[in-house]
C-alpha cells in the first residue's frame, strides 16, 4: 500500500442506492463493508484520486462532486474523507473487492461497514431517504 496522508472514498448512489464494496484487506477490515476508494498520490488531487481508485478497483467511470460528512482520523495520523460520485458508466468489476452491493437506508444501516465509514452513515441515509 502506497503510504498516503489522505485517503479518499466515494459515495455512489444510482436508483436510491448506495454502492458499498466488501474489502479483502487488511485483516482487521476484510469482510467488512466500504465506500471504496484509496490513497491519494503525491500531486494528485483529491477528486483525481477518487476517480482513479474507483476505475482501478471496480472499473466505474464517475464524477466526482462534494465533500460529504465530516474528516475521519485513521491510525498512522492519515485523515479519510468522502466524496459523492455520480456513476457516469460500467457496471462494478470485482478487481480487489470480494463482492459489492447497492443498499437502500435499511441496508446501510445494517451494514457490517469498516469503522471509519460509520462516521457518515446519518448523512448517506438521509440522502437514500
Ligand atoms: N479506508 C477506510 N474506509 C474507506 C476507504 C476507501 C479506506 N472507505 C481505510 C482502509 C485503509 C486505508 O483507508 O486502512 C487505505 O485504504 P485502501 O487504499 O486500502 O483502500
Ligand atoms: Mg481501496
Amino acid at each position: 500500500m502506497r503510504d498516503a496522508r489522505e485517503v479518499v472514498a466515494g459515495a455512489v448512489v444510482r436508483q436510491g442506492h448506495l454502492l458499498l464494496a466488501r474489502r479483502t484487506w487488511p485483516v482487521a477490515l476484510a469482510g467488512r463493508w466500504e465506500l471504496p476508494g484509496g490513497g491519494v498520490d503525491e500531486g494528485e488531487t483529491p477528486v483525481a484520486a477518487l476517480a482513479r481508485e474507483l476505475e482501478e478497483e471496480l472499473g466505474l467511470t464517475v464524477r466526482v462532486d462534494e465533500q460529504l460528512g465530516a474528516d475521519v482520523g485513521l491510525p498512522g495520523g492519515r485523515v479519510l474523507r468522502a466524496r459523492w460520485a455520480e456513476l457516469v458508466e460500467g457496471e462494478p468489476q470485482l478487481r480487489e473487492h470480494s463482492a459489492v452491493r447497492w443498499v437502500d437506508a435499511h441496508g446501510l444501516v445494517s451494514a457490517d461497514l469498516v469503522p471509519a465509514d460509520r462516521a457518515w452513515t446519518a448523512e448517506l441515509a438521509a440522502r437514500l431517504a
